[in-house]
């Protein structure tokens, strides 16, 4: 099966079917511009649709319709039974249009059809923990230590118009993450995907429709840059949560000072994953690897400073490495292939630029090393899956993003010293731990800093589970009991 096969040619075919429209006010429109973009399938590098190009005149009319819906229409009027209802349908719609959706994102973004098939599940689950959720909303009655025993309780309220400004490194999976629970609470939504993979979401944004979310509650603009700029400033909306570039995070704490709006920020990171000599290997190896490798790298979370104990560094590092020879890469929609292209030329540069940089420094490139070529591939955004050995606390490969199949592999001997330089780091996201021996994962799960510690296993995620950033990784969790409060504001109330 090739790259040009007919399920890719077929695909881009439905996908001028579908709206690649703006979602305001429950009509798809055009933007008022009147301009467009193209969207681009990472595996040949060929546009495949024009999408409306939303700006801050669209984001400004998505905002009226989400206040209107959120104070006047009948989603005010929604009890929490009836919210459920709602993401219930949902769920079910997403669930029973899955295969298009994992088509699209696998074409857009170049996520391999095994793993954006996979997704179906996680994003499933989101939608009906977030139902089940909505109906277990409630505040407290307190006492007080005031003359005359007043009442005092609490009263839980959504915190109003969201928006969500979202990446493309999982495109589904984002949306749903922030929809279900912003719904959940009651609130309504202005989504801005990402400019390189928007499709799935506008998709959403129909599915929505279809399951009876009520006109500007969900609202769907795509558009560049400036339409998540203009999202994060506008005084109309309450609440902005983000993934993203942790530069652009920064920016959009800036612009939510205008109006003081509640931010959740979920940014990038340089996770450490630590293999103790005492690990069982054979788990480990694999894990290593993959804990990069998934989703060509793309993953916030990725485990890139991968520190092996000294006594097994060398023997660890190539058992690594040969896994990752075995690695397929090429045609995402090829059910066999492991790892698809990187999202974007601009991302592919970016990559090669800190392959270039970490030769430049030292590093020694034990497998990978560079773009894919082969026949079939030229055009697109494969890049071999790469292991650095021999890598140095300082050096660029170390201590930057990289967002690709690439691994920094180091050397430590000492468990302090691997936890002081495990936390060296401006991020704090995710991390792994290796060892057979309880003690020491008590003692290591204790003590880095990160907002996730996976312990003989590595980005596990459950809807049901806490995820998010310490430090520059952002703040604010997502899903999980936690993710529910981000969307919701507490109010006292005193009777006397
Ligand atoms: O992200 P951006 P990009 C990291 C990763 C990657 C790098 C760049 O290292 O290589 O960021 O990726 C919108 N105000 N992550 O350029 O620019 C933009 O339109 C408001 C980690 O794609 O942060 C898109 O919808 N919004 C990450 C979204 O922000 C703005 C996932 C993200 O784009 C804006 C993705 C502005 N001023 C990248 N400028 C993770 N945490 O998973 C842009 N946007």
């Amino acid at each position: 099966m090739g790259i040009h096969d007919q399920r890719l040619i077929e695909t881009i075919a439905s996908l001028q079917d579908k709206p690649a429209k703006l979602l305001i006010d429950g009509q798809w429109v055009d933007a008022l511009s009147g301009e467009t973009f193209a969207t681009y399938t990472p595996a040949t590098g060929q546009p495949i649709r024009q999408v409306a190009k939303g700006g801050a005149a669209d984001i400004d009319l998505a905002v009226t319709a989400a206040r209107r819906a959120l104070e006047d229409g009948p989603w005010a009027r929604f009890s929490p039974f009836d919210r459920q209802a709602v993401l219930l349908k949902l769920a079910d719609l997403v669930e029973s249009n899955w295969d298009q959706i994992s088509l699209i994102d696998t074409v857009n973004m170049g996520n391999p059809i095994t793993r954006t098939a996979a997704a179906k599940r996680r994003a499933v689950g989101l939608l009906r923990y977030y139902a089940g959720l909505a109906t277990a909303i409630h505040g407290h009655t307190i006492s007080t230590s005031q003359p005359g025993d007043p009442l005092a309780y609490t009263l839980r309220e959504p915190v109003g118009v969201v928006g969500a400004i979202n990446p493309w490194n999982g495109p589904i999976g984002m949306a749903i993450w922030k929809i279900a629970p912003a719904l959940a609470a009651g609130c309504t939504v202005i989504l801005k995907p990402a400019e390189q993979a928007p499709l799935s979401p506008i998709f959403l944004g129909q599915l929505c429709l279809d399951a009876g979310v009520p006109p500007g509650v969900v609202n769907v603009v795509a558009g560049l840059g400036d339409a998540g700029a203009a999202l994060a400033a506008h005084p109309g909306v309450d609440k902005v949560a983000f993934t993203g570039s942790t530069g652009v995070g920064q920016r959009i704490i800036q612009a939510s000072a205008g109006n003081v709006k509640r931010v959740s920020l979920e940014l990038g990171g340089k996770s450490p994953n630590i293999v103790f000599a005492d690990a069982d290997l054979d788990k480990a190896v694999p894990a290593a690897a993959m804990a990069v490798f998934t989703n060509s790298g793309q993953i916030c979370s990725a485990g890139t400073r991968l520190f092996v104990e000294d006594n097994i560094y060398d023997e660890f590092i190539e058992r690594v490495a040969d896994f990752t020879r075995s690695l397929k890469v090429g045609d995402p929609l090829d059910p066999e292939t492991q790892l698809g292209p990187v999202v974007s030329l601009e991302q592919m540069e970016r990559i090669v630029g800190y392959i270039d940089a970490g030769r430049a420094q030292g590093a020694t490139v034990t497998v990978g090393g560079g773009r894919i070529s082969d026949a079939g591939l030229e055009n697109g955004y494969f890049l071999q899956p790469t292991v650095f050995s021999g890598v140095e606390d300082d050096m660029k490969i170390a201590r930057e993003e990289i967002f690709g199949p690439v691994i920094s592999a180091l050397r430590f001997s000492d468990i302090d010293d691997v936890l002081r330089r495990a936390n060296d780091t401006t991020f704090g996201l995710g991390s792994g731990v290796w060892t057979r021996d309880i003690t020491k994962a008590n003692y290591m799960s204790r003590r880095l800093k990160a907002g996730s510690v996976w312990v003989n296993c590595y980005q596990i995620m459950d809807p049901a589970v806490p995820f998010g950033g310490y430090k520059m990784s952002g703040y604010g969790r997502e899903s999980g009991l936690e993710h529910i409060e981000e969307f919701l504001n507490t109010k006292a109330v005193w009777i006397a």
